[in-house]
């Protein structure tokens, strides 16, 4: 009789975030198959889920392993796990320093830039009307472009933001498609994080990450 075997690895995520999309990402990288399992944010979390991710956020990943189960939430952590896991990735690191450098990037993508950038989105496109801030945008706008600007000068010099293609360049390529989203960012003046998003972009594992309605726009 034919036995079906189940994917190693589960992924909790909603496509549409681009948290979700970079571990989507990840795994292409690392040809990992795996099961999507969607979770719509707005929805009350089960037990079973907030086992896995403690605060309620996607993605989580979970790889289902003879001894057990692990589950690993926040996309940086399982950027940097699958890096590790599957040592003859494109994504395994060539040594501590470039590790160390991968790191930098993906910790600044992480909390600064992703950070900022979602709050630029959310002051343009929720605060409208009576409740927009302008000044707060504008200051939130000022400070981004700040740092496209140090972006676009460090590839200046370099194909990828660690030197080869990293975990770090996989959780910016999202961040840099929500940055066409930005009212009143002139992308032209930006030639060099252009043409890194376009190696992005041209990347097999980049195809079909987001759901099929983005991809459309
Ligand atoms: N720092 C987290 C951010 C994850 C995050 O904010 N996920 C959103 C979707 S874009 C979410 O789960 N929102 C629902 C919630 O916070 O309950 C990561 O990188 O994984």
């Amino acid at each position: 009789m034919a036995t079906s075997k189940a994917p190693p690895f589960t992924l909790y995520e909603y496509r549409a975030s681009p948290f979700c999309v970079a571990v989507r990402i990840a795994l292409n990288e690392c040809g990992v198959t795996f099961t999507p399992r969607e979770v719509e944010p707005d929805k009350e979390r089960t037990a079973a889920f907030l086992r896995r991710s403690p605060f309620g956020r996607l993605p989580a990943l979970v790889e289902h392993r003879p001894s057990g189960e692990l589950s690993i939430f926040e996309s940086p952590a399982i950027l940097h796990f699958l890096a590790e896991r599957f040592e003859k990735s494109s994504l395994a690191f060539n040594d501590l320093s470039s590790k160390a450098q991968a790191l930098s990037w993906l910790s600044f993508l992480s909390s600064g830039f992703g950070d900022l950038l979602w709050r630029v989105l959310t002051e343009a496109h929720i605060y409208e009307g009576p409740d927009a801030r302008p000044k707060m945008l504008a200051t939130f706008h000022e400070e981004l472009e700040q740092q496209v600007d140090v972006l676009d000068k460090h590839l200046a010099r370099r194909a990828f933001l660690a030197g080869d293609y990293s975990i770090a360049d996989t959780l910016a390529t999202p961040l840099l498609d929500l940055l066409d989203q930005v009212k009143g960012l002139d992308m032209d003046g930006y030639p060099h994080l252009l043409s890194w998003r376009e190696r992005l972009r041209g990347r097999p594992s980049y195809k079909g990450v987001w759901p099929a309605e983005k991809e459309e726009k």
